[in-house]
């Protein structure tokens, strides 16, 4: 069972090669447009996630504005989301390009609110990539199964190509280079860590913590675990967590800490907390420290060296094969998700 997403989950370092190799000798001159304006990435589902991810590598990266939207939010709140003193430019993301609300606000933004768009796909025949003036294709990124994995990560990297190729980042860009190898190197590594979780039939609600772009990870983890699962799952910057949710804490929660290099400190601090209330603890981190090491119950450490922002698809594949290996514990088959189809379209 699962077959399918398990060969996409354990591939993906394969696309993340393919896009490096297409962004790497990009002209950055054909993004001068992109000058002075604010980036808004718009999606659905994981491509909304993405775009919460999105907005923060490339703020952080570029030194410029960007933000992250609902597609729906476009065409039903659009005031709430743009100021008419501002320049912008949007980046709709659909792996199909042909979600209906993505295409919607695509199209809402180019007709009425004259913002003109750059589609991130892996569609490049999509109707999307057809509503926008320009594209970035992650080819051969797109699944046969209705859960994205390799997608998700692919289009990530392309967006942080963009980010590094506006700001001329080159130490950026040779981490970047440098992922297909990290993944290579660790992705089987972690099918061990997310069998032995999914073993232990006691966890049953599964809490995702990150702060800034590992919240967007953070999020799409919670619909890995529920797409592929049907488990309980929630996502909250991890600070956030004790503002009331550390109140549903008990002996079934796993608490997942996507750590960075620069939030670890004070996510260590929460770490022993929700081991008080009797919680069990997977973190993912860059390299391990003995309280990590006292406290977790599972630690996955990539040991990759990379910053905070070029890292971040590295801790995709241990979360995608958490909620797989859930699903076949709980004997549900990931290659096909209960109501799912790849495309919501609607009338
Ligand atoms: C977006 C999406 C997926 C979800 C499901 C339905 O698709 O919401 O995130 O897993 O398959 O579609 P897309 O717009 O990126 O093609």
């Amino acid at each position: 069972m699962g077959r399918i997403t398990k060969k996409e989950i354990k591939e993906q370092y394969l696309s993340w090669d393919a896009v490096t190799k297409d962004m790497k000798n990009r002209d950055v001159g054909d993004f001068k447009f992109l000058d002075s304006t604010e980036l808004v990435f718009v999606g659905c589902g994981t491509s909304y996630y993405l775009s919460l991810c999105g907005e923060a590598v490339y703020a952080v990266i570029t030194g410029e504005p960007a933000k992250a939207v609902t597609a729906s939010d476009v065409f039903l709140y659009p005031n709430a989301l743009f100021s008419k003193r501002r320049n912008y430019v949007s980046v709709p993301i659909s792996r199909s390009g042909e979600t209906s609300e993505t295409l919607w606000a695509a199209r809402y933004l180019r007709d009425e609110m004259k913002i003109p768009g750059i589609a991130l796909s892996c569609n490049r025949g999509s109707q999307l990539v057809k509503s926008t003036v320009r594209s970035l294709i992650a080819e051969n990124a797109s699944e046969e199964s209705v859960v994205m994995t390799k997608s998700f990560t692919s289009m990530l990297l392309i967006i942080q190509w963009l980010a590094a190729l506006r700001a001329g980042n080159e130490s950026f860009m040779r981490e970047l280079e440098s992922l297909p190898q990290h993944g290579l190197r660790l992705i089987d590594s972690f099918e061990a860590v997310a069998k032995e979780i999914s073993k232990n039939e006691d966890l049953k609600h599964f809490i995702f913590l990150g702060q800034g772009p590992y919240y967007g990870l953070a999020c799409e983890a919670t619909l890995k675990m529920k797409e592929m699962s049907l488990s309980s799952a929630e996502a909250y910057h991890s600070m956030e967590f004790r503002h009331g949710p550390i109140s549903i804490l008990n002996e079934n929660s796993l608490v997942v800490f996507l750590m960075s290099e620069t939030s670890k400190k004070e996510e260590i601090k929460l770490l022993k907390e929700v081991k008080e209330f009797g919680a069990k603890a997977l973190v993912i981190c860059d390299y391990c420290t003995p309280d990590i090491r006292a406290f977790a119950e599972y630690h996955v450490v990539l040991h990759s060296n990379l910053s905070d922002f070029a890292r971040l698809n590295l801790y995709m594949p241990i979360l995608q094969l958490l909620g797989l290996h859930k699903a076949r514990q709980l004997g549900i088959n990931p290659d096909n998700p209960r109501y799912l189809s790849q495309v919501v379209v609607l009338e």
